[in-house]
């Protein structure tokens, strides 16, 4: 949705309830096998997978470009999404998921193992941003559309209660990775944030 707003498309949004097992309905299973979000339809073409969708997006509106426009800059879009999904979002979902499901205690060992992953990841992020305003560069792109939620998630889940006596020395971002904090209000001072916000994270 956020990706929608940068291009300024129009776009009609669906939440689906996962509590509700919206996602698991056969209607939605006929669109996305998977029973995940997000698909985004348009016209005849279904799209699954948020790269998948990002990819399409930026095909049917270029402007302004989500992937590069020089060899370099989409290598480092890619390397940048790479390595979230490969190193970063895991361990952000092994410390969220328990805390979203009050199982802090429980997993307390798993979260603080995941915790020492997710700051040495933050730690890299955080020298990028030192001398990049974005993640890949001086423009906003993929990389930073696609990183954004997963630190949300994980920003989400570390600042409940359960997770105070864990000091997992993440939240607040801004004192602990403070270029982080200045590239996460930068993308929420974007045009259009406020209406790609999920209202149930509000
Ligand atoms: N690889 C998929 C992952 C999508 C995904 O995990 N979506 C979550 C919500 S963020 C979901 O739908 N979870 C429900 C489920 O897996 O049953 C993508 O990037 O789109």
């Amino acid at each position: 949705m956020l990706a929608l707003e940068v291009k300024a498309m129009d776009y009609r949004p669906q939440r689906l309830d996962n509590a509700k097992r919206e996602q698991k309905s056969p209607d939605y299973l006929a669109i996305n096998p998977r029973g995940q979000v997000p698909t985004l339809q348009h016209g005849e073409a279904t799209v699954c997978e948020t790269l998948a969708v990002l990819a399409y997006i930026d095909a049917t509106n270029p402007e302004p470009p989500l992937f590069g426009k020089e060899p370099l800059e989409t290598a480092r879009i890619w390397q940048a999404i790479s390595e979230c999904d490969g190193n970063l979002r895991e361990p952000v979902t092994n410390i969220s998921r328990p805390l979203f499901r009050g199982k802090a205690t429980e997993f307390a060992e798993q979260i603080s193992e995941a915790a020492i992953v997710v700051r040495e990841e933050l730690g890299l992020l955080e020298s990028r941003l030192a001398a990049d305003r974005w993640i890949a560069g001086e423009t906003l792109s993929a990389a930073d559309l696609t990183i954004f939620p997963v630190v949300m998630q994980l920003l989400r889940a570390a600042e409940r209660e359960e997770a105070v006596p864990l000091d997992l020395a993440i939240h607040p971002l801004s004192e602990h990775f403070p270029n982080l904090g200045a590239w996460s209000e930068r993308i929420e001072a974007l045009k259009g944030y406020q209406n790609a916000y999920p209202p149930h994270w509000k």
